[in-house]
């Protein structure tokens, strides 16, 4: 499968940061040992992972827009094309040594999302899709699964942490979902979430309080690979909102009611 001129830079782009991110991530885990942590260094590993990104593209593309976790956003000369990018999704996993963070890049084109990247590079599975060209997993196609019944499913979220105040509309979403699934998992990395939905390993995947960068990318993998996305509440865009859903064809309307405890 051939993707476009602005995919192939996204691919490179993402290749080149995690590359660096895969080196800082193996001094991460010497880190674990000192009594100060790897705090600071993860900080300067995301930023450059960044800086790598930002580089790339805007060298190829100098009239994008941009959006970045780490550097905010930027308008550009060309008003309809943005580039929107988190280096480093799951950047408590990567802090902590847990071989589980991504890259995230999503190319939007009057509003819509047009081509997405999710790259872990631990595992050197590159996630890509582009619109109406379906979705791939490094060069096999990739689909949601095909599970009808929710109490077959597994679902994926992520539990607000440090505060934040979506932590008990979470429990409660929990405790209507737990008793009629297979299991529920929370693997940090809302991206790879996203990108598991769409190669089918996760049958749906829901969270509330997350960012634009987080699920821009991931978003366009499950459409592309057959599955739903939506907002928790019906309706809202979840971009802006930053609270999405999203599941195989079958089973996103039970789970969305049960999120939504209807
Ligand atoms: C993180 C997510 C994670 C989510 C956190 C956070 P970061 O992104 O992907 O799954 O639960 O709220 O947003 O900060 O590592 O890029």
């Amino acid at each position: 499968m051939q993707g476009s001129a602005n995919l192939n830079l996204m691919i490179k782009a993402a290749r080149k940061a995690g590359r660096s991110l895969v080196k800082d991530f193996r001094e991460v885990e010497n880190l674990q040992v000192s009594a100060k942590g790897p705090g600071d260094f993860v900080t300067k590993a995301d930023r450059e992972a960044e800086r790598i990104i930002r580089d790339e593209l805007m060298g190829g593309r100098p009239t994008y827009g941009w959006l970045g976790e780490e550097t905010g956003e930027t308008a550009g000369q060309d008003p309809t094309r943005r580039w929107i990018v988190d280096p480093l999704d799951g950047t408590t996993n990567f802090l902590h040594g847990l071989p589980h963070w991504a890259v995230s890049i999503a190319l939007e084109h009057k509003g819509e999302i047009v081509s997405a990247v999710v790259y872990d590079p631990a595992k050197d599975e590159m996630f890509w899709a582009e619109k109406g060209a379906g979705a791939w997993m490094n060069e096999s196609r990739i689909r949601v699964s095909g599970r009808r019944h929710m109490i077959e499913a597994i679902f994926a979220t992520g539990v607000p942490f440090g505060g934040r105040g979506t932590l008990p509309a979470t429990l409660q979403d929990l405790a209507r979902l737990m008793p009629v699934c297979a299991g529920v998992r929370r693997w940090g990395s809302a991206a790879l979430d996203l990108a598991y939905v769409a190669a089918g390993r996760y049958d749906g995947y829901w969270e509330r309080g997350i960012q634009a960068w987080d699920m821009a990318a991931g978003l366009l993998l499950v459409r592309e690979a057959g599955g739903f996305v939506g907002a928790v509440r019906t309706g809202d865009d979840p971009m802006e909102k930053g609270a999405v859903l999203a599941g195989n064809g079958a089973l996103y309307e039970p789970f969305a009611k049960v999120i939504r405890g209807e």
